[in-house]
């Protein structure tokens, strides 16, 4: 049984600095260079969670969500669980590791759109990115195992890469927790930037999305496998980068995996932006994904573990609520 934090506020500040969150691209260089760094200091700090073997503070998050997979993935809260992980996230860079932005997103339609390989993105830049490919593996069987390509859910064949990631500011970082649920070994950061993943990730697949009429059609067409037959943007965007990123328990590993959420993260907040009124409050979808189950509903407790006190899906439906305190650009 894991033991609690006893967490003196456990209420939210009121919002009183709205940040915006900005697409990675659009940021200076120097804006892109104080989050990198502030990632690297998330990495220096030691853990605090004593959780799956984190040894550093980045690792906490990595584990947090290793031991939440199971609960927060395939069911109603998978949008606020992840969108309460990257408000901790991005609280413990600015409290912890003095970041003064906004966490940025990575709106990867934008690459597809370009037409240029993915692995050309400016977000794998060696300086001003999270640097690029894993170094290539023979035979290199990609996240997804050795795939059935003839398979009808659409999956597809992998890339090259699947190594260790040699360039760029997170080459030097070595991961403690997973690969998967049960691991806990120390290994470098690796990936498999994959094309076969770009028909699933265009303009198009993004602009599905807004005129769904209900939450519970919007987070299941978001999400992905297994509940659709195809790849979705969720589990699509983790598969296009693969390696740790396509790892469903250990994929925090990767700092891109925040950046993603984001996205997908701001996708919701698009959803919700096109009638408020109606949107901002539809939750829905089941508890647990095996039986017995009960409806999500806005008094789900979205639990941060030792990390953060739990807060209910209604304290962070609004994102201008003291909990979040953001709004996207
Ligand atoms: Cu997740």
């Amino acid at each position: 049984m894991l033991h609690k934090f006893s967490f003196t506020a456990t209420k939210s500040k009121p919002c009183i600095r709205l940040t915006i969150r900005r697409e990675w691209r659009v940021l200076s260089n120097e804006q892109k260079l104080h989050y990198i760094s502030a990632v690297q200091c998330l990495h220096r700090l030691p853990g605090i969670s004593h959780m799956q073997g984190a040894k550093t503070r980045f690792d906490d998050f990595v584990a947090l969500h290793v031991v939440s997979t199971d609960a927060v993935h395939n069911v109603g809260h998978f949008l606020p669980w992840h969108r309460r992980f990257l408000n901790v996230y991005e609280t413990a860079l600015r409290e912890e590791c003095a970041f003064t932005g906004a966490l940025p997103y990575w709106n990867w339609s934008q690459d597809i759109a370009s037409g240029r390989p993915l692995a050309e993105s400016p977000i794998f830049d060696p300086v001003y990115g999270f640097g690029g490919n894993g170094a290539d593996i023979l035979d290199y069987a990609g996240s997804l195992g050795k795939l059935n390509l003839t398979a009808d859910n659409g999956w597809v064949p992998p890339s090259g890469g699947g190594g260790c990631v040699t360039d760029g500011p997170f080459s030097e970082f070595m991961l403690n927790v997973g690969p998967g649920q049960f691991n806990t070994t120390e290994r470098c950061m690796t990936r498999a930037i994959n094309d076969h993943m770009q028909r699933f990730l265009t303009p198009a697949m993004v602009a599905d999305l807004a005129p769904l009429a209900t939450f519970e059609k919007f987070r299941i067409e978001l999400e992905g496998l297994p509940v659709t037959e195809t790849l979705r943007v969720h589990d699509a965007g983790h598969n296009a980068v693969d390696g740790d990123m396509g790892d469903r328990y250990s994929s925090p590993g990767d700092p891109l995996f925040y950046l993603h959420h984001a996205f997908l993260d701001k996708l919701w907040w698009d959803w919700v932006g096109i009638n408020v009124s109606s949107r901002q409050e539809d939750i829905s979808g089941r508890s647990t994904v095996d039986p017995p189950y009960v409806s999500v509903t806005l008094d789900f407790e979205l639990d941060m573990m030792m990390l953060a006190p739990p807060v209910t899906i209604k304290d962070i439906v609004d994102t201008r609520s003291g909990w979040l305190c953001y709004i996207y650009e």
